[in-house]
């Protein structure tokens, strides 16, 4: 069993922040995460800054939907760190190539791609994580993590993931937790950004700016519908205290602007789709109301119109 963990056994598609930051959690002297990106394959030279600035540089190896299947055999887990709207085309890039008994991990900002990547499997298990862990990019391969963070990790379908690459993750990634049933972490997580991000984005303004008294019956509202939403899913959320953890965040990241504004800021693709959007999708298939995620959707896409083409 220990053979299975050699080198090889954990790939990361896509190398964005989060995706990078896994890396630099599991990689060690003996042995690091393979990266799968568009890239051509190639040794690539890593750079990250911890959050006590400390600065390492390590070599990671490159691997692309093109690379020789042979290279994929050892892979055991792979972890999906591209945004919610590349989920899809991603996996599907490589799927062919991967082991039956290989695991899938998704772990990005938002829901809905789990229904779409449960039909694409070739017998893989799959898993879902949610990381509120934060980093940015200093360049294409340097990333600086600007926050600690929990991570809740859980299964989806069977088969479940070994027990072995399981304690590898928990015992790699700070403050994570094996949860399961996992979806309630996940709408939990969705309810935050379904009331800050947009908020943000639409207003200009900082995480902080969303304690004030004019947001507060909006923020309400659209917890509330994400709540009845979530318990058609057949997910008990307690509204309250998930109002309640809005503003603890709100407070706690204060001064930072949140993912959706800086999309918005540097004229990139947002993920409001598979966030308030998968709240609006959700509710329409239980023939509820979710008029205030609807309004936040449709008030972002007409922002991402303006420069999307
Ligand atoms: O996760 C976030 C994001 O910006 O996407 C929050 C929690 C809102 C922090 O900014």
């Amino acid at each position: 069993m220990g053979q299975l963990l050699n080198k090889t056994a954990i790939a990361i598609l896509g190398a964005g922040a989060v995706g990078q930051l896994i890396y630099q959690q599991l990689r060690t002297d003996a042995d690091a995460p393979l990266f799968i990106t568009r890239e051509s394959e190639q040794q690539q030279t890593v750079t990250f800054t911890a959050l006590d600035g400390q600065v390492t540089e390590s070599t990671a190896t490159l691997l692309c939907a093109h690379s020789d299947p042979s290279l994929f055999e050892h892979i055991r887990l792979v972890i999906v760190c591209v945004k919610a709207y590349q989920v899809g085309d991603a996996l599907k890039s490589v799927i062919d190539k991967l082991p039956k008994e290989s695991h899938i991990l998704l772990l990005h900002n938002g829901m809905g791609p789990h229904l779409e990547v449960a039909g694409q499997l070739r017998g893989q298990g799959l898993s879902l994580g949610t990381t509120s862990q934060a980093a940015l990019k200093q360049g294409r391969w340097h990333i600086v993590q600007t926050g600690s963070g929990s991570t809740q990790l859980g299964p989806l379908t069977t088969p479940n993931m070994g027990r072995e690459l399981k304690s590898r993750l928990l015992d790699a990634i700070p403050g994570s937790q094996w949860c399961e049933p996992i979806l309630p972490s996940l709408w939990h997580k969705l309810a935050i950004n379904a009331a800050i991000n947009p908020l943000t984005a639409i207003h200009n303004c900082n995480n902080g700016a969303l304690a004030q008294m004019q947001y507060r019956q909006q923020i309400s509202g659209v917890v509330s519908e994400l709540v009845s939403v979530a318990a058609a899913d057949g997910v008990k959320l307690d509204e309250s205290a998930l109002i309640n953890r809005v503003y603890e965040v709100i407070s706690l990241t204060a001064a930072n602007f949140s993912s959706m504004h800086q999309d918005i800021a540097n004229k990139r693709k947002t993920e409001i789709e598979s966030i308030n959007g998968f709240v609006v999708q959700r509710a329409k298939q239980h023939e509820l109301s979710a008029k205030l995620n609807q309004d936040l959707l449709l008030r972002v896409k007409e922002i991402e119109s303006a420069y999307l083409i």
